[in-house]
C-alpha cells in the first residue's frame, strides 16, 4: 500500500512535467541544444505596478495640453533575452495601462486587452513565450468618445527556467507606426524592419497617478 502511494506521487509528478512541457512554455526543437531547467520561481511573485514605465504615444500629440489626435496607434518592441543553459524565457506577466483603450500582442497573438471604459484603464495578464526572441505590439486607442490624451504604458514581467526574474517596460526605445492604424501579422515577425517607425513621445504617464496605474499583485 505504501509502495502504491509513492508510485501515484511520482507519476503524478511526471505526468505535470510533461504537461508544462507540452503547454508550450518551453520548446525544446527551438532550444539550440541548450537544455533548460523548467521550474517555477521560487519566491512569491513580487507587487506589480507601472514604476519605472514610460507613457508613450505618438508625437503628434500636443505637449502642453497633451490632447492627441484621435485614432489607433501600433507600437512595438523586439525583446532578445538570454538563452543559455539553464536559463531561457518562459513565460510573462504583463500589467498595461491605456487611455483609452488597447490589446496586447506578444509573437502575433493577442494575449490581453484593456477594453474601453468611462476612465483610462489598467490591466494584467500572462503570456506564454518564445525561449529567446519575442515580438511585444501594443494597438493603443485614442477613442473619439474621450478624446484628449492617449497613452499606453506597459511593464512586463519575464519569469526564466531556472525561475529568474527580470522587468522590461515601455518606454522610447519602442517604435511607433507612422501611416497605418491597422496591425497585421508581418509586424510580429522578429525579422520585421521597424527602422522606419519613429520613437514615440513620452506622454507622461506621471499625470495619472499612482492609484490607477497599479494592479492587485
Ligand atoms: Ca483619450
Amino acid at each position: 500500500m505504501k509502495f502504491s502511494v509513492v508510485t501515484a506521487i511520482v507519476s503524478l509528478c511526471v505526468l505535470q512535467l510533461v504537461g508544462a512541457t507540452s503547454a508550450g512554455y518551453y520548446d525544446e526543437d527551438n532550444d539550440g541544444g541548450n537544455k533548460c531547467m523548467n521550474r517555477a520561481p521560487k519566491d512569491p511573485r513580487p507587487a506589480f505596478d507601472l514604476n519605472g514605465a514610460i507613457g508613450i504615444w505618438s508625437t503628434d500629440f500636443n505637449p502642453k495640453n497633451f490632447h492627441a489626435p484621435i485614432g489607433t496607434r501600433i507600437f512595438r518592441k523586439k525583446i532578445t533575452t538570454p538563452k543559455r543553459r539553464g536559463m531561457c524565457a518562459v513565460k510573462a506577466r504583463i500589467i498595461a495601462f491605456a487611455d483609452d483603450s488597447l490589446k496586447f500582442y506578444v509573437n502575433g497573438k493577442v494575449v490581453g486587452e484593456a477594453a474601453l471604459q468611462k476612465k483610462p484603464v489598467v490591466t494584467s495578464f500572462d503570456a506564454v513565450l518564445n525561449p529567446s526572441e519575442n515580438v511585444f505590439l501594443i494597438e493603443g486607442l485614442n477613442h473619439p468618445k474621450h478624446r484628449g490624451a492617449g497613452l499606453v504604458a506597459a511593464k512586463i514581467l519575464v519569469e526564466y527556467s531556472n525561475g529568474e526574474r527580470e522587468f522590461f517596460t515601455t518606454g522610447l526605445d519602442w517604435r511607433v507606426c507612422p501611416d497605418t492604424e491597422t496591425v497585421t501579422a508581418e509586424m510580429s515577425t522578429p525579422t520585421f524592419d521597424d527602422s522606419k517607425w519613429g520613437p514615440p513621445g513620452d506622454a507622461k504617464l506621471s499625470r495619472y497617478g499612482a492609484g490607477v496605474t497599479r494592479v492587485q499583485a
